[in-house]
C-alpha cells in the first residue's frame, strides 16, 4: 500500500503524476481553498500534504491529521503555518525558496515601470477612445525611473534580484534590513545599507519585500508614508499586511505620495474597495511567482520536498530542522 498525501488545491497535471508514482493522491483539483473542516477532515489519514498558502496549518488541524509527518508549502512564504505547532507536533514544515526569485523581481519592475509612466491608466484612456491627438505637455506626463533612487525595505534573495536589475537603469539603491548584507553581496547588487528613516526620506520607489510576521504589521503606516516624498512610488510584492492599506489609500487619495503599485493586500482577495477609485494605483491579484515556468518549479519542488521527507530524507527546504531525526 502507498502512503497517503492530500495536495490541497489545484496544480500541474505533471506534478501530480509524479507524486502519484509512489503515493496514493487524493488531489483537490479545484482551484479553490478547502474549507478549514474539510481539510481536517481529509488530512485524518495523511501521513503528507502540498499546501498552498490558503491552508491554514494550525494546532487544531494537526491534532485531527494524526499520522502526518511533513506539511510541504508551494511558496517561499509560509504564514499559512503555524511553525511553533508544526513544531511541536514532530511534523516536518518545507517552503521554495529560491525558484520565485527572478520572477518575482521582474514583477516588482513591471509595477515600478507601470506606476511610474502610468501605462494602466493610459491604456484604459486608449481603449475608452478619449485619445483625440497628441499633446506634448499635459498628456500622461510620468515620472523618470532612470538615474533615481531605489529603495528596497527586506533585501533577501528577492530584493538583492530587484536590486541587480536596477544598474541597467544607472540608478542609486539604498536598502534596509535589520542587519547590512555582508559587503561580498552589497558589492554583487551594488546597494548601499541605510536606516529605515533614510529609506524612506530618500527612495523614490520604494519597494517591499519583506516576509510577513507579526512583528513587521503595518510597518509602512502613516507615519511612514508621511516621511516619504511627495514625488515617491510605493511598489508591495512581499505580503499584505506590511501595509496598512487605509493609510495608503488616504495618502494616495490626498496625493501625499505620487503612486503605488500593489500586488498584495490586507484580506485578499476582498481589498478596501475604496483602491478601486483611485487612478494613482496599479492593482494586481498577488502575481509575484505567476509565471507557467516558476509556478512549476515551485509546484516540483514542493513535491521533492515532499518526497524526501516521506523517504526519510531530509527536505532540501526544512524550515524547522529541530525536528528531523536523520
Ligand atoms: C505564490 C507567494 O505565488 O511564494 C510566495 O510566498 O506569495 C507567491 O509566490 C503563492 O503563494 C502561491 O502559493
Amino acid at each position: 500500500m502507498k502512503p497517503k498525501i492530500l495536495v490541497c488545491r489545484a496544480v500541474f497535471p505533471e506534478v501530480i503524476e509524479h507524486l502519484a508514482a509512489q503515493f496514493d493522491v487524493d488531489y483537490n483539483d479545484r482551484d479553490a481553498p478547502l474549507p478549514p473542516a474539510e481539510l481536517a477532515a481529509r488530512l485524518a489519514d495523511k501521513v503528507g500534504a502540498l499546501t498552498l498558502l490558503s491552508d491554514r496549518i494550525d494546532a487544531a488541524t494537526l491534532a485531527a491529521a494524526p499520522a502526518l509527518k511533513a506539511v510541504c508549502n508551494v511558496a517561499v512564504g509560509h504564514n499559512n503555518f503555524d511553525l511553533a505547532a508544526i513544531t511541536a507536533a514532530g511534523v516536518m514544515a518545507t517552503n521554495t525558496p529560491g525558484v520565485l526569485n527572478d520572477t518575482t523581481a521582474d514583477t516588482a519592475w513591471a509595477l515600478i515601470l507601470a506606476s511610474a509612466r502610468r501605462i494602466v491608466g493610459a491604456d484604459k484612456w486608449v481603449r475608452a477612445g478619449q485619445w483625440q491627438g497628441w499633446k506634448f505637455h499635459d498628456d500622461w506626463l510620468g515620472t523618470d525611473v532612470h538615474h533615481a533612487t531605489l529603495g528596497i525595505l527586506g533585501m533577501g534573495r528577492i530584493g538583492q534580484a530587484v536590486a541587480r536589475r536596477a544598474a541597467g537603469f544607472e540608478m542609486r539603491v539604498i536598502y534596509h534590513n535589520r542587519h547590512p548584507l555582508p559587503a561580498a553581496d552589497e558589492q554583487a547588487c551594488k546597494a548601499n545599507w541605510v536606516s529605515k528613516e533614510e529609506l524612506l526620506r530618500e527612495a523614490d520607489f520604494l519597494v517591499l519585500l519583506l516576509p510577513y510576521s507579526p512583528a513587521v504589521h503595518h510597518i509602512v503606516g502613516a507615519a511612514e508614508l508621511a516621511a516619504m516624498k511627495p514625488t515617491a512610488h510605493l511598489i508591495n510584492v512581499a505580503r499584505g499586511g506590511i501595509v496598512d492599506d487605509g493609510a495608503l489609500i488616504d495618502a494616495l487619495q490626498g496625493r501625499r505620495i505620487a503612486g503605488a503599485a500593489m500586488d498584495v493586500f490586507e484580506n485578499e482577495p476582498a481589498l478596501d474597495p475604496r483602491f478601486l477609485g483611485l487612478d494613482n494605483v496599479v492593482l494586481t491579484p498577488h502575481i509575484g511567482s505567476s509565471t507557467r515556468a516558476t509556478r512549476l518549479a515551485m509546484a516540483r519542488l514542493a513535491a521533492d520536498n515532499l518526497i524526501a521527507a516521506l523517504q526519510g530524507r531530509r527536505p532540501p527546504n526544512l524550515l524547522n530542522p529541530e525536528v528531523w531525526r536523520g
